[in-house]
Order: structure tokens, then C-alpha cells, then sequence
């Protein structure tokens, strides 16, 4: 179900497995570094009416700017607000152009970024889930009412690469299926009750400093939370499709 080398991504691709750690994307230094710069740095929260427990963010997400199933447009200032602020902060940039030069090798394509109505849209949030994250999973084709990217696709994956993370605990956790329609009986905001996956199988990856997980995010997932120390990664969602060509996003 899950692997240690990027070459296994074919099998992700294939749906073989659903996970593999990409190992040593960007130094330890530099995460560092975007962690200092970062600390003055105002956070956003996700929707704490449909996140709970609460997530930061610095850099927009589609799913946190809808609106009745549409994307909203303060999506677009949120973005253009990101990128000047991001200009500040130099590592920042170089670790997300270095995860993206990491991702795009290991899936052995070029990248580029998803659009909506030719627009690109942003990639490479920066998020803090320190107090866990609950079991759910992530496909912008049914968040929305319809598919709001230009681009269709095969499988949505996640690409995240850690920045900091705490002594205990921030283990992500994945589980051997996706939803099913049993599962909307326990829905709790964005994601579902623990008890819709008991007695699943499930791997549980723990995230290293500098190092990235890549996994198919149509899976059930969910975070643990963290004690002593922050956890916080930059995410790309990863839309593949025929043929192995990608487009990205958060
Ligand atoms: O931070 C992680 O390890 C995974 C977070 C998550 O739920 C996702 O990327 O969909």
C-alpha cells in the first residue's frame, strides 16, 4: 500500500499503492529559514465553522473560497495578496520552486498550474495542522458543484513537504478506501467521524523536515495532532491526467 522511493510512483499512478515518501526534497536549512521568515507572518484560518479542529493558512485554497458550491471571487485578491507577500519572503520561494522541480520528477511530466476560465490558480499554501486534522478526503470535482478547473483528470493526489514538525504526534494517516455514501451519515463539516473508518487497514506516514509525502487524496486521510512544536508544510494538490500530464493547485 504505500513506498520509500520515488520510483513507486507508478504504481501510485496505477493506483498499486497509495502513498510514497519523496525523500529529501529540500534542506533542512532552508526549512529553517521560510520558518523564521515566516514567524511574522499572519496566518489565516480555514472556515473555523467547517474546520474544526482549526487549520492555518497563509496562500488561498479553492476549497476555503466557496460559496454555495462556486468558487468566490475574493479567491483572486486573496492570491494576488499572496504572491506580493511571498516576494518578502525569498526561502519561501525557493522551497516552493524546489518542490515543484521534486514533483515534477517524480512524476516524470512537466507541471503547470490548473486554471479556471484560463486563469492560473494559486499553488503551494503553506498550512499549520498542529492540532490534527480530521478523516476525510479531497477531490475538487465533488467540493464543488461542478469541477471548476479548465482540467480534467484521471486521480487528484496531495504533495506536501514539511517545514516544521512536532516531537509527538503529526503522523498522517491513511486509510484503504475512499467514501462511500454510508460515510455522509457521519459527515462532521469537511470531514467524517472517526468511527467510518474502524477496523480499516491504513498506513500512517510521519512527516520529516524537508522530506514530502505524496498520496492519493481521494483516499480517507486525516492528521494526528501534534505535542511540542508546530506542524506545517506546503501542499500542492496534483490533478494527473491521460497521459501523465499535470496541473497543480491548492
Ligand atoms: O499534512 C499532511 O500530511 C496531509 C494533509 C492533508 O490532509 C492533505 O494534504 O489533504
Amino acid at each position: 500500500m504505500s513506498g520509500d522511493d520515488s520510483s513507486n510512483y507508478s504504481k501510485l499512478a496505477n493506483g498499486e499503492v497509495d502513498a510514497i515518501r519523496v525523500a529529501n526534497v529540500a534542506p533542512f536549512g532552508l526549512c529553517e529559514e521560510a520558518m523564521r521568515a515566516m514567524q511574522g507572518i499572519r496566518f489565516d484560518w480555514y472556515n473555523k465553522s467547517r474546520v474544526v479542529p482549526p487549520i492555518a493558512r497563509f496562500g488561498p485554497t479553492l476549497n476555503d473560497f466557496k460559496k454555495r458550491g462556486v468558487l468566490r471571487s475574493d479567491y483572486w485578491t486573496a492570491m494576488a495578496e499572496t504572491i506580493t507577500r511571498c516576494e518578502s519572503i525569498p526561502s519561501l520561494v525557493e522551497l516552493r520552486s524546489i518542490a515543484l522541480t521534486r514533483l515534477a520528477e517524480v512524476l516524470g511530466t512537466s507541471l503547470r498550474s490548473a486554471t479556471i476560465n484560463g486563469r492560473d490558480v494559486y499553488g503551494g499554501t503553506v498550512r499549520e495542522i498542529s492540532a490534527g486534522a480530521r478523516v476525510h478526503f479531497d477531490n475538487v470535482a465533488t467540493e464543488f458543484e461542478v469541477n471548476p478547473l479548465d482540467q480534467q483528470f484521471v486521480r487528484q493526489l496531495s504533495f506536501v513537504v514539511y517545514l516544521a514538525v512536532p516531537r509527538v504526534g503529526g503522523e498522517t494517516v491513511i486509510w484503504d478506501r475512499g467514501p462511500v455514501e454510508a460515510d455522509e451519515r457521519k459527515r462532521v463539516g469537511y470531514g467524517y467521524r472517526e468511527s467510518v473508518v474502524a477496523n480499516l487497514a491504513c498506513v500512517k506516514f510521519r512527516p520529516l523536515v524537508g522530506h514530502g509525502l505524496l498520496f492519493r487524496c481521494d483516499r480517507l486521510h486525516a492528521v494526528n495532532p501534534s505535542t511540542g512544536g508546530r506542524r506545517v508544510s506546503i501542499n500542492f494538490f496534483v490533478g494527473v491526467a491521460v497521459g501523465r500530464t499535470a496541473v497543480i493547485w491548492s
